[in-house]
């Protein structure tokens, strides 16, 4: 875990993973981590491959670089929670739970997919079971979450948080400063992940912001900071552990920030050349599943014959679903309930 440089000042305070969150890392958490990771990562590989052969027709926005960030806010939600993902959540996703074969039916445009083919990527959700879809509007998500965190305190509801994920481009947004004020002066339950992974599309972080640490936001807002090493997984889990607990707590919203790299273009189509070689060799630039194994491997918390065995358990289960997802309709726009907008009588 890394040391906060912002000055602590009244309503922000920066929380130590250390000893704070003493208790809430266990192995079978850590475990239940790298596994949807690997699922994640080897979903997402199949992904760019079907891509580059033309079976999928929208972008590719993959998470690559940014599993271990992801994966620890899905894994500390709990049903009755809010999440709003972003473009590279696909591991916290999955850990919400979301599954393989949506999120193939999604991209491959099959009419059998919660969206039912109308969606070609990641605008996908269910909305009834807490889990927002994605608005591409940078920021806006931090507004949508905490008008779910108001309707709940309205109905009584008690106990339940809402997190939503931004990259450092979007917290340049105006929609991000109004969720992040409104949350704080409301005292919402809301936790916001931002990964500064050191690019929005090309544009590198001191084109982006003038304030030397982002965690500094969080004073400004008067909520409280934390910061995760973004491709540690044990410290991710450990930090948005607290983070969520705090927020349960009662403890008003919370911001994490962690840095990273994207270990991929912006999308498929991007080849990320604007990307020094040096910040790819640097610790910023280690990948989060080949650490989070080791790490694992090094606590006792997993084999080297359960992490090849899962391996191939996962890359089957991708393969076979995707042969399967292939096979499926896509969606008949003359159907009189093929609805542009919404589906009536359909519970997402
Ligand atoms: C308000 C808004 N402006 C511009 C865009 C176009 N856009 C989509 S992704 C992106 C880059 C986002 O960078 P960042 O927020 O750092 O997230 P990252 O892609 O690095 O994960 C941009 C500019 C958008 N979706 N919304």
């Amino acid at each position: 875990m890394t040391k906060a440089k912002s000055p602590k000042t009244k309503g922000s305070q920066e929380k130590s993973s250390a000893g704070a969150t003493a208790g809430v890392l266990t192995g079978e958490l850590a475990r239940r981590a790298y596994r949807t990771m690997l699922e994640a990562r080897l979903l997402e590989e199949k992904l760019a491959a079907l891509y580059r052969s033309g079976k999928i027709v929208g972008g590719v926005f993959l998470g690559r670089g940014q599993e271990a960030l992801s994966v620890s806010l899905g894994v500390h939600l709990r049903r009755g929670d809010i999440f709003a993902p972003l473009i590279r959540d696909q591991a916290g996703r999955l850990a919400f739970g979301d599954t393989i074969l949506d999120t193939l039916r999604t991209y491959l445009g099959s009419s059998l997919g919660s969206m039912r083919g109308r969606d070609g990527n990641i605008h996908r959700g269910r909305p009834s079971e807490g889990y927002h879809a994605m608005i591409s509007h940078l920021g806006a998500m931090v507004s949508t979450v905490c008008g779910s965190l108001v309707a709940k305190r309205f109905r009584g509801e008690k106990g339940t948080v809402g997190a939503t994920c931004i990259g450092e481009g979007g917290t340049s947004t105006g929609s991000f400063h109004e969720g992040m004020n409104m949350a704080a002066v409301e005292k919402l339950p809301l936790i916001v992940v931002v990964a500064n992974n050191q690019y929005s599309y090309s544009t590198p972080n001191d084109r982006q912001f003038a304030c030397s640490d982002l965690l500094a936001k969080a004073a400004g807002y008067g909520v409280q900071g934390h910061r995760a090493v973004g491709n540690d997984l044990v410290d991710c889990l450990t930090v948005i552990g607290e983070a969520v607990a705090a927020a349960r707590r009662g403890e008003g919203p919370q911001l994490v920030v962690a840095d990273l790299l994207r270990l991929v273009g912006h999308g498929e189509h991007d080849d990320a050349s604007y990307i020094p070689e040096a910040l790819k060799k640097s610790p910023l630039g280690q990948d989060c599943l080949e650490l989070a194994k080791q790490s694992l491997l090094e606590h006792d918390w997993l084999s080297e014959e359960e992490a090849v065995s899962w391996h191939k358990a996962v890359e089957k289960e991708v393969e076979e679903t995707a042969s399967k997802v292939l096979r499926e309709p896509a969606p008949d726009p003359t159907e009189e309930d093929w609805n542009a907008f919404a589906s009536l009588g359909r519970n997402l």
